[in-house]
């Protein structure tokens, strides 16, 4: 079995990042966290750790095994329960000394304590009820949020973005199987506890909470795969060479020839946090064209086309618009659309309006504009893209799918009046799936997947 299953053992490990640095933290968790803190800290005025009973700090020193100097350090100890693991816990504040950390390490296992695995402390607060799965996967998102949206949303769900939705419709369900179960026991002296339409509308209600929740998730997993930017425009315009101007490297073939690009090309960019699947097309000929790999190449392109979150169309600035390319800009695209002057380091010869972005590959300019105009356009796309926590929402889709399709089921045994026994099963069934998305129900190989993706001492 795991180690991360002892939550007797009292653990410690450096809580603060790798390198050095002002101040370094090192954490401790666990039941002989007082005892042991009594080898390794001195207080400055003299407190008695063992007589402190509500979250304090003690300024004092660190005894170290090895070392004859004892550096000062301020102890914030959490006596009780009111901790983040709900156990006793202790942070050493000290010195930020890569050195002095590990010397402060090997101390306190000295004194009793093993070291912790990744997530370990954050398994502690899960396994105590302090925070539940969609909440612990939230707090590795706030640690890893490369970007203000990102960790705007993370903060989210860890105020319980996702937990309030699902406990209420799991509190729902559990009342409607005790009102089942209280037929069923009761199945003799013909009492109803509840009548077929409320039944029915009742799970109705919590299968469409359901659908509402995989349906959020569904479009929280599309934004982290990357919001689709899909390059559109005639051959030879220059899309190729903007995809890898944008993506700062060669990711599709140039060159003068038109018609260089028959398939689509996918490049991923990061755009301040905001994740962008770009993708370069075949050019488009004219609306209806001919057959054979031009034919085959345009296909995609309108395939491609269809699936984009945002299209960014890009003209030639050297040359006047063909007749395309004027049937397109008079008509409005389904999905929102950036327009893109490219090779504007030549003279220009074409006037379109102030809202063109333009570009030019071959000296960089405007790509800078271009990028910022997609990162704003990323939130007018995906109004979502502030609620993204995509190992939450990858995690639970199953479950959901599964609640919801047994919910489904119940629906059409009531309608066929085939036994609230049935029924029950059905609703039993839900309301584990949904536990498993909480962490009510949970099997140990889903918590190490979920918490060795921590690092050490969070
Ligand atoms: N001077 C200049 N030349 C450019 C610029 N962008 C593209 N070109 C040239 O234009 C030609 C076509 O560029 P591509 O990027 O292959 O154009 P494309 O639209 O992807 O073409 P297809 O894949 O055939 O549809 C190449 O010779 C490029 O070097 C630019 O910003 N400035
Ligand atoms: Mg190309």
């Amino acid at each position: 079995m795991s180690r991360l299953y002892h939550p007797d053992d009292t653990i410690v490990a450096i809580a603060s990042p790798p390198g050095g640095a002002y101040r370094g933290v090192v954490r401790l968790s666990g039941p002989t966290v007082v005892t042991l803190l009594r080898e390794v800290f001195d207080s400055q005025a003299g407190t008695q750790i063992d007589q402190v009973r509500c979250a304090s700090v003690i300024p004092g020193y660190l005894r170290l095994r090895q070392w004859d100097a004892d550096p000062p350090c301020d102890l914030y100890l959490w006596p009780g329960t009111s901790s983040y693991t709900r156990q006793p816990t202790a942070e050493l504040h000290t010195v930020g000394s890569p050195a002095l950390l590990e010397a402060a390490l090997e101390t306190v296992c000295g004194a009793g304590a093993r070291l912790a695995e990744p997530g370990e402390f954050t398994m502690r607060a899960f396994l105590a009820g302090r925070l539940d799965l969609t909440q612990a996967e939230a707090v590795m998102a706030v640690i890893d949020a490369s970007g203000p949206q990102q960790l705007d949303t993370a903060l989210q769900q860890l105020a319980g973005g996702l937990t309030l939705p699902l406990t209420e419709l799991r509190e729902n369900l559990l009342n409607l199987l005790a009102r089942l179960e209280a037929g069923l026991d009761f199945v003799e002296e013909d009492i109803e506890f509840i009548g077929a339409a409320e039944l029915e509308s009742q799970l109705k209600l919590s299968a469409d909470r359901i659908q509402e929740t995989l349906l959020q998730m569904e479009s929280r997993l599309q934004t982290v795969e990357g919001i689709r930017v899909v390059l559109v425009g005639a051959p030879n315009v220059g899309k190729s060479s903007l995809l890898n101007a944008i993506a700062g490297k060669t990711a599709a073939i140039v060159s003068e020839a038109p018609g260089t690009t028959r398939d689509y090309i996918t490049c991923r960019v990061d755009i301040d946090g905001v994740a962008c699947e770009l993708v370069d097309t075949a050019g488009v000929e004219m609306a209806n064209p001919v057959r054979g790999t031009a034919a085959a190449a345009q296909q995609v392109t309108s395939q491609q086309r269809r699936r984009a979150n945002l299209q960014i169309f890009c003209i030639d600035s050297t040359r006047p618009l063909n007749a395309w390319e004027r049937g397109e800009l008079s008509s409005q695209p389904p999905e929102p659309r950036l327009l893109v002057l490219t090779k504007c380091d030549y003279p220009n010869v074409l006037q379109l309006g102030k809202d063109a972005i333009r570009t030019s590959s071959r000296t960089g300019s405007g790509v800078k504009e271009l990028l910022l105009a997609i990162y704003r356009s990323a939130f007018l796309v995906d109004d979502s893209l502030g609620n993204v926590v995509a190992t939450t929402a990858a995690r639970c889709h199953k479950s959901l799918t599964a609640a919801h399709e047994s919910l489904a089921r119940a629906m059409l045994e009531v309608q066929g009046a085939t036994g609230e026994e049935l029924v029950a099963t059905e609703v039993r069934f839900a309301l584990d799936e949904l536990g498993k998305v909480v962490g009510a129900v949970y099997t140990e190989d889903v918590l190490d997947r979920i918490f060795s993706r921590f690092c050490i001492g969070k």
